[in-house]
């Protein structure tokens, strides 16, 4: 049991109170954009309420997950006390005063500027000052956890990092380098014009920048969920790792892939050249090789189990697997949606396709399926899994068929409200827009379609309310204390082996990958640096509003 349990929950909970809290804003705004008539809606609460919901999502539940999830991989993978708990909890508290800060100026209503904030919208700036302590607070998180593989290392030299710890470490590097884009943002640009300070802000520029953190954001994200397959989902399955190298190569990969590609992001904008977009959008490609290759190693450790529990023939094995354990269950869930929002994310990518689906319900159709879906899934199972570990009881049969059955729904739950919704924005349904006339016979047909996410939202509520039950019922007495299982971490059936010679090969071609990462950010930068975009008037939401 690791010994900083209460660290590992506070940042848990908060993440999943928030979470819980969202959903239900989330379902209202799916209400409110529907034909049915939603109480409170007009567009103001709306953008109040997507803002809140946004950020909620994208950077509450999030950060802390990965925060809490860092510290218990820290303690458990290494087997040995976490280095600087009190700088831990110094950054959870900073978490919280930036999490509170924020919503009291959404909640408010001056701060109506969406989880982008792309300027020249611009906010009080206690909405930014609320986001920057958040980021800080995670900082403090990268430094314990690369100090803590440091300290490993130095009692371990020639053992491997345990796979579980490399990953974290990588997101940690990650996240230190991917966050300088939108700090420079908000320092420079955003902060300054909300003060006042400054009256005109170069829009071509703040969202380059932005998209510099946007798109390695959603690895960020992703990786408890990596972690998770590679060294959790095999144990549950009662396998092996099919190969550890080949974790450990994907993590890499992710790290160096995800920093150079945000500029797809911006294929619409007009600041950028033709030439790097195209760059990004071969760079972006390039992060497939990583996913396929997770899931050619996920699917050959769930084989291994399969097999060893006496599955035979070509597909009989996946009958053998333990799907009624929630992890195992949870990554069959999560490879089904990968499938669908991967296919969607592949239209985006491509420079001409995007064209079709840009700025449209297409988009936040495939985030909902990918992070929503998948992310958010491996979450719940990682929860599920951990647990246990962190209060001492473990569910009993009738727990876990309410764990099952909360995966389920919430599966099921972001089908239906996401395959409508794509549908929806390939006829050009606009995102961010908070009412439709329907009596336009243009739209009219839209209407039941809309209705029908909305179902799919409500059961994603269900979903997400019993999630939260289910966590607090490993918390009470009424509920059999039974031992948890050992350990969590699978072991791999190739465990790593020394840095063979093609690694060469690899470190030139990853170097690479690094100039042209660096030519096609810092190039289109010093662009903006040559020739300013012409300056947008700052919009002021506290003070317009
Ligand atoms: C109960 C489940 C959920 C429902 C019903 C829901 C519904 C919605 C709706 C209706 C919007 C506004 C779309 C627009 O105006 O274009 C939205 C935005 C958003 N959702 Fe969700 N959502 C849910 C869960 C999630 C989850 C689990 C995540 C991620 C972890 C998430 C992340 C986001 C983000 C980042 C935005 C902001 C998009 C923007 O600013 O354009 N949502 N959601
Ligand atoms: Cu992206």
């Amino acid at each position: 049991m690791p010994r900083h349990r209460s660290l590992v929950l506070a940042h848990c909970w908060v993440a999943f109170a928030v979470f819980a809290v969202a959903a239900v804003l989330g379902v209202w705004q799916m209400w409110v954009r529907s034909p049915l008539h939603a109480p409170f809606a007009d567009p103001e609460n709306y953008f109040r309420s997507v803002t809140a919901h946004g950020a909620s999502m994208a950077y509450v539940l999030t950060t802390f997950f990965v925060m809490g999830f860092g510290y218990y991989v820290a303690e458990t993978a290494l087997n040995r006390p976490l280095p600087g708990p009190r700088w831990a909890w110094g950054g959870f508290i900073l978490g919280i005063v930036g999490t509170l800060l924020a919503v009291i100026t959404v909640a408010s209503g001056r701060a109506t500027v969406l989880f982008t904030f792309y300027p020249p919208l611009t906010a009080s700036p206690m909405f930014y000052i609320g986001l920057v302590l958040v980021v800080v607070g995670s900082w403090i998180w990268c430094a314990l956890m690369i100090v803590a593989m440091a300290q490993w290392k130095r009692a371990n030299p020639l053992a491997p990092v345990p796979l579980a710890m490399f990953a974290t470490v990588a997101n940690a590097i990650m996240w230190l380098w991917t966050t300088v884009g939108v700090a420079v943002e908000l320092l420079v640009q955003v902060i300054p014009a909300a003060f006042g300070w400054t009256d005109t802000v170069d829009v071509g520029l703040s969202r380059t920048l932005f998209s510099w953190t946007l798109h390695a954001i959603v690895y960020f994200w992703l990786f408890p969920a990596y972690i998770a397959l590679y060294t959790m989902a095999p144990a549950a399955a009662g396998g092996r790792l099919y190969s550890d190298t080949m974790g450990r190569f994907s993590f890499v990969l992710f790290l160096l892939y995800s920093l150079p590609v945000g500029m797809h992001h911006l294929f619409m904008d007009p600041e950028h050249s033709t030439g790097f977009k195209f760059i990004q959008m071969f760079l972006t490609a390039l992060v497939t090789v990583p996913t396929l290759l997770t899931v050619f190693t996920i699917a050959a450790s769930f084989e291994i189990a399969g097999r060893l529990r006496g599955g035979t023939g070509l597909f009989g094995w996946l009958r053998t697997l333990p799907w009624e354990r929630p992890m195992v269950l949870a990554t069959g869930l999560a490879f089904v949606m990968l499938w669908f929002g991967g296919g969607g994310g592949l239209v985006n990518m491509s420079y001409g396709m995007n064209a079709m689906v840009h700025n449209t319900s297409w988009v936040t159709a495939h985030f909902h399926l990918i992070f929503g879906g998948t992310v958010v899934l491996m979450y719940f199972a990682i929860a599920y899994e951990i647990w246990p570990h962190l209060t001492g009881i473990a569910a009993d049969s009738i727990g876990r068929r309410r764990q099952r059955t909360q995966l389920w729904l919430w599966a099921i739950g972001m089908m239906v409200m996401t395959l409508p919704w794509h549908w929806l924005g390939l006829n050009g349904q606009w995102r961010r827009v908070a009412h439709f006339d329907y009596d336009d016979p243009a739209i009219a047909w839209w209407g039941p379609w809309v209705d029908v996410s909305l179902v799919g939202g409500l059961i994603l509520l269900v979903s997400a309310l019993l999630f939260v039950a289910n966590l607090a019922r490993l918390h009470g007495r009424s509920v059999t204390a039974a031992t948890p299982g050992p350990a969590i971490y699978a072991v791999a059936l190739h465990p790593p082996s020394r840095v063979p010679a093609s690694l060469n090969g690899f470190a030139l071609w990853n170097g690479l990958v690094l100039l042209l990462m660096l030519i096609a950010y810092a190039w289109p930068i010093g662009q903006f640096l040559a020739t300013p975009s012409p300056a947008a008037i700052v919009h002021r939401v506290d003070r317009a509003g």
